[in-house]
């Protein structure tokens, strides 16, 4: 059985987005099925694909996986390379993944991602701000000499961290020098350079007209 993920909209769903591209980057066939999200049935829509009621979920044979780390850590088990090789690297990336997932949470709510937003600042609360440095902190502390990315070779950390990049430009957020490179990098990849391009094409709703 080929795998299927399960996907939100393209231009807003960031967990989506990172385990595509964790797939995508490590070679992995599989096909992606959309489920439209902020509609009156999608709970009913996503509870049927995934016991999280939460996408991305990945369908595989024997499982269904339905969280991002998660599908990470399997695809991590079948591809080699997806964490860096060096052990303290290693550790520093899954450390830096797991801040990720579990927190930064005044970015992911005053910043929602919004692929289909031209730049424009918003107002920024102060959990916000102290957040933005925490990130650049963060980066700035973890940051390889040996590559663009974030460890040296692209890692499940630098899929972590593209929604990110992709929400400091929706909303013109000002970035130190070295976290504005880092970005740039990020934005200009290839393989999400296709889900931008398919999040263009989306013609869903806006959940955060008339909110931000
Ligand atoms: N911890 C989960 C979070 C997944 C999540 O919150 N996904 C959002 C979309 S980005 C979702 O499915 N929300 C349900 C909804 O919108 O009803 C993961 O890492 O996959």
């Amino acid at each position: 059985m080929t795998p299927i993920l399960y996907i939100g909209n393209r231009r807003f769903s960031s967990w989506s987005l990172r385990a595509w591209l964790v797939l995508t980057k490590a070679g992995i066939a599989f096909d992606d099925r959309l489920v439209p999200l902020n509609n009156t049935d999608t709970r009913k829509a996503l509870s049927a694909i995934s016991p999280g009621g939460t996408v991305p979920a990945l369908h595989i044979e024997s499982a269904v996986i339905w969280d991002s780390l998660s599908i990470s850590e399997w695809a991590a088990e079948h591809v080699p390379g997806l964490w860096p090789s060096h052990e303290g690297k290693r550790a520093r990336a899954r450390a830096a993944v797991s801040m990720m997932h579990a927190g930064f949470l005044a970015i992911r709510e005053n910043c929602p991602m919004d692929l289909g937003r031209a730049p424009s600042p918003i107002e920024l609360s102060d959990a916000t701000r102290t957040e933005i440095a925490a990130m650049q902190a963060l980066w700035h502390d973890v940051k390889s000499v040996d590559g663009p990315w974030l460890f040296g070779d692209w890692s499940i950390a630098d899929a972590f961290f593209t929604p990110v990049a992709a929400r400091f430009q929706a909303y013109d957020i000002p970035l130190h020098a070295g976290a504005q490179a880092y970005c740039d990098t990020l934005l200009a990849d290839e393989d999400y350079l296709l889900w931008h391009h398919a999040a263009q094409a989306e013609t869903f709703p806006n959940p955060y007209e008339n909110t931000l």
